[in-house]
């Protein structure tokens, strides 16, 4: 089928936007119901009974002894660093988004950035060494896309240079590493719980752990360091989950398998419509561990492909597909570590090809197989009518730069 893009003067292919991180809903009638049972309870925060059962529900999924509940997942990563007691320098990939490197230094510990595996997009354990001081003091794995990093090769150097080991698990609740659930590895890993995660409390984030002190300590940090009534033992921050936040969570936890089956079939129809297209690659999922499926993640290799990215990206953005070109142009581009650490990008070379190569495109629940055709159809109506859209996106992108 040959489409009239957009881009060359078609009408739009989708009339709505297509979101790539539209929420997933879970059941609404079952959210209405817990809410109000919120509201007839009168308890709307600090520790209540949805956040509760939330984190059991969540302990149960990973297997883990603890999880404590925090607001987002950003403020989760504050709250773990400072109670491993993280200073001087952290290792972190810069390829991540870019919260990893703020939350350590909102804390005024540097975010030394480590290169990544292209074949993972994650941290790559070999430039890690090299990046140790005697002001190191942890290494932050973060697993990218929700498929995990390599946590042998990581704990093994932490091991051998006294380092902490915690991750970023943002994108890989759900997930398994060696038949392991992600949330069992390094000190401790934290999750995402955001409103385009495929499991949302709107806003949400949590700190797993199999450390009973560490758990005691991330519970007092959370809530201001109350031990019981006037009772201030630590210094401690408001990081607390709120109960119709933990309501939508335990909805969404609720459709997990739905969801993740909606993902999987999406990623399943993208393979197929983007399969054979030269320098064009989908990032694959290991079928043999469990997977959340919820980043639909591609590379343009602009040296095969008949576009690169940024200018498919920008025929989809024509078409309303808001295809996102996550995590470009890396931590260590951005402020102010772009200023702090200007020979950084030196020192990730992989990272800085990767990041100009992928696009993310849209999935989870409200995309059907039948939109990802459409979107595929795009892509390669799009590549075979390079010549034009080419001379289209450089006439207008030379319009803009007047
Ligand atoms: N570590 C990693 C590795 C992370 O990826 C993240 C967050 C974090 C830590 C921190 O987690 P949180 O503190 O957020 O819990 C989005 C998300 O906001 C962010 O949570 C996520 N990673 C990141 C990968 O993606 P943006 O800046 O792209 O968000 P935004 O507002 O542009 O939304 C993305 C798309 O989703 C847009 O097309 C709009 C659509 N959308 C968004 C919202 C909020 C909707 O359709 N409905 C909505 O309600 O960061």
């Amino acid at each position: 089928m040959t489409i009239n893009l957009s881009i060359l003067g078609g009408k739009k292919k989708f009339q709505e936007p297509l979101h790539v991180g539209r929420p997933n809903l879970g059941d609404r009638a079952a959210m209405l119901r817990r809410v109000n049972e919120i509201f007839d309870r009168r308890w709307f925060t600090n520790d209540g009974v949805m956040v509760k059962e939330f984190e059991a529900r969540i302990q149960q999924l990973v297997g883990v002894k603890h999880c404590v509940a925090m607001c987002n997942a950003t403020i989760a990563l504050e709250i773990a660093i400072r109670a491993l007691e993280l200073r001087g320098e952290v290792i972190v990939p810069a390829y991540t988004f870019i919260a990893t490197a703020h939350a350590l230094q909102w804390q005024e510990i540097t975010p030394v950035f480590a290169d990544m595996d292209p074949a993972t997009h994650n941290i790559a354990p070999e430039t890690i060494e090299n990046l140790i001081t005697p002001r190191t003091t942890g290494i932050i794995g973060v697993h990218v896309w929700g498929r995990p990093c390599n946590t042998e090769a990581i704990e093994a150097i932490a091991a051998k240079h006294n380092l902490k080991v915690m991750y970023d698990a943002a994108h890989a609740f759900g997930c398994s590493h060696q038949g392991k659930e992600i949330g069992n590895f390094g000190s401790c890993e934290v999750f995402s719980f955001h409103a385009t995660k495929f499991i949302n409390c709107f806003e949400g984030g949590a700190v797993v752990t199999n450390d009973d002190a560490l758990a005691t300590k991330l519970r007092l940090m959370r809530n201001f360091g109350f031990a019981g009534v006037d009772k201030v033992i630590y210094p401690g921050t408001n990081g607390k989950l709120t109960e119709v936040c933990a309501a939508m969570g335990l909805t969404s936890l609720e459709a997990m398998e739905e969801i993740i089956a909606a993902n999987c079939r999406n990623y399943e129809a993208y393979r197929e419509g983007l399969q054979g297209l030269p320098g064009i690659s989908l990032k694959e999922y290991d079928a043999s561990e469990r997977r959340n499926y919820q980043y639909i993640v591609v590379e343009v290799d602009e040296t095969r492909a008949a576009l690169n990215r940024d200018e498919l990206v920008a025929v989809l953005q024509a078409e309303n597909v808001l295809a996102r070109k996550y995590f470009w142009p890396g931590c260590h581009r951005m402020e102010p570590y772009r200023s702090l650490q200007p020979n950084a990008s030196l020192l990730v070379p992989q990272s800085e090809k990767v990041a100009a190569k992928v696009m993310v495109l849209p999935t989870g629940q409200s995309v059907s197989p039948e939109m990802v055709q459409a979107v595929c159809g795009i892509i390669k109506t799009a590549l075979k009518q390079s010549e034009q859209v080419r001379s289209v996106i450089h006439i207008v992108s030379g319009r803009n730069s007047k």
